[in-house]
């Protein structure tokens, strides 16, 4: 379906397999929106950015299937901005959808486009004012996605962003004692518990077994937390090797890369075959079983890879197919929160969704924002920036920012830079650390039952500047992208991506941080 922009009269919708809206003035940017929690979400030029590096984490930080299209692109929903400040915004009412940008010789203004693998797909247009486009927008989804948001998120201590996968029985056990009266509603215990990705019972590290970690932390007054990667596996666990049938392949018959963490390759579930459904029927049955009522499925975008699966179907119908099944084999009554998740294919299917990269002590890195163009891996200025753009998401579900430092003995981000996470949290109305009491000064401590106790007035005083009670927050350091590399510096770059790409190179660097924080571990 082709339009001119002067033809439509926004907000309208629209069915068709594929979409193109002509511009009838030159707009000044960008608006492209990542496909999972972790993808880059913001408002850029209108130029393709280079693409990010290194390629073989790919499946598992953007949509690899549009990476190297020549437009600039974006999952489900794009905008462009015009030099009067309103907006034009194209967003699909459907999964498997995308928007592209382009401006060629047939269209020299600009056109937005949108495109769908599957079938004829509803589509969404709406022009004017930023904040009320994008929640008309929201508005439309809820009805057709649903909206699920039991009151008030709970207040978590995640164990990932101080002890990492050096996590034991003896550590947690002693920490969980040790928050004593601080306002948390829910001990998250994260990625280190289990034998491998794909092998989902408790390690050596936890001689106990699982029921004894969830009776512990309920035993503190709380809901007990747990993480878990369900839908990838890496090839040296069992579950694939026993049932290597299961896992998505190509159309030539080879296994489809999930990317690559924990020293390994990964590998996806197919979500549509119906052992693959039973046994995670079962898992989230186990986890119930074992205590645990808040649940953080991660790496979930493994669903949705491309791939030639046991059901013939859209491959983010799947994946939302999936999440269902899962859902009600938790139960209604568990928190069900989705992370590195595609993010349309998942609203109404859980309660809350992380919605940006990692945060970590490192702000910015020169290597990988300047020299790897890559805004997905954990730092906490990606973390703020596609979070930020993506609050509109809000009325939808409880959105997760992730998690907010407070201590200062292990962590060497600035002030003002904890600060703006903490107020980001504020706004998302979604509260976290992983910071260790034992790491605390008696301030901080103070510091961090005031957070969780907080609950300021927040008024949007313009994109990116917001009021918290009578304080005002600028995000806008966060938002911006360095230039792209040039000369020399672009040489090392893509030698840099290119070396990124051997296993071994990433597991040298694995081996390098592992023993940082089994240091960590031993100065406890
Ligand atoms: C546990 C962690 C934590 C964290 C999750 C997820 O390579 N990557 O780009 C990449 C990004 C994030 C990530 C892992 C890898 O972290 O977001 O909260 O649970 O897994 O392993």
């Amino acid at each position: 379906m082709n339009l001119t922009f002067t033809e439509i009269k926004p907000p309208q919708t629209f069915k068709a397999k594929e979409i193109n809206i002509k511009l009838d003035s030159p707009p000044i940017r960008y608006y492209r929106h990542g496909w999972q929690s972790w993808s880059l979400t913001a408002w850029t030029g209108l130029a393709p950015l280079p693409i990010q590096k290194p390629a073989i984490f790919h499946p598992l930080q953007v949509d690899a299937e549009y990476m190297r299209d020549k437009n600039p692109n974006g999952s489900w929903v794009g905008a462009v901005e015009f030099g009067d400040g309103n907006v034009l915004l194209l967003g699909a009412l459907a999964t498997d959808a995308r928007v592209f940008f382009a401006q060629n010789q047939l269209s020299p203004k600009g056109m937005l486009s949108g495109r769908s693998e599957a079938d004829d797909v509803e589509w969404f247009i709406a022009f004017g004012q930023d904040n009320i486009v994008f929640n008309e927008y929201a508005n439309q989804l809820g009805n057709r996605f649903g909206k699920i948001k039991k009151d008030g998120a709970p207040r978590v201590w995640c164990s990932w962003y101080s002890l990492y996968t050096m996590i034991d029985e003896e550590i947690l056990f002693k920490t969980f004692d040790e928050l004593g009266d601080l306002p948390f509603d829910v001990l998250q215990v994260d990625d280190g518990w289990q034998v491998s990705a794909g092998d989902w019972e408790a390690n050596r590290k936890f001689p106990s077994g699982m029921n004894a970690l969830a009776e512990k932390i309920k035993s503190t007054g709380r809901r007990a937390g747990l993480w878990l990667a369900p839908l990838i596996a890496v090839k040296s666990s069992r579950l694939f090797k026993e049932h290597a049938d299961w896992f998505l392949r190509n159309e030539h018959g080879r296994f489809v890369s999930a990317g690559f963490n924990w020293g390994e390759p990964l590998y996806a579930l197919d979500v549509t075959h119906p052992d693959v459904i039973s046994w995670l029927v079962a898992l989230m049955k186990q986890v119930r079983h074992w205590g645990f009522d808040y649940l953080k499925l991660d790496f979930l975008y493994a669903g949705a890879l491309k791939g030639k699966r046991y059901k013939d179907m859209p491959r983010e119908a799947a994946y939302r197919e999936c999440l269902r099944v899962m859902r009600e084999a938790m139960g209604v009554d568990a928190f069900f929160l989705t992370c590195g998740t595609p993010i349309l294919p998942a609203i109404g299917m859980c309660d809350a969704m992380r919605i940006g990269p990692d945060v970590s002590h490192d702000w910015e890195k020169y290597r990988d924002a300047t020299l790897l163009y890559n805004f997905t891996t954990p730092g906490t200025k990606n973390a703020i920036r596609t979070v930020v753009h993506r609050l509109w998401l809000k009325p939808l579900l409880h959105i997760d920012p992730d998690v907010e430092y407070f201590e200062s003995k292990e962590n060497s981000l600035e002030d003002e830079h904890k600060l703006q996470l903490q107020d980001l949290a504020l706004i998302c109305n979604f509260k976290a650390t992983s910071d260790l009491p034992q790491w605390m000064t008696p301030t901080e401590r103070e510091q961090v039952r005031d957070f969780l106790n907080a609950a300021p007035k927040i008024t949007q005083l313009s994109r990116y500047v917001f009021q918290l009670d009578d304080r005002v927050v600028d995000f806008s350091p966060a938002v911006s992208l360095p230039e792209p590399p040039k000369g020399l510096t672009l040489l090392w770059a893509k030698f840099l991506g290119w070396l990124g790409d051997f296993h071994f190179v990433l597991r040298i660097l694995k081996w390098r941080d592992d023993r940082a924080l089994r240091k960590r571990r031993a100065g406890l």
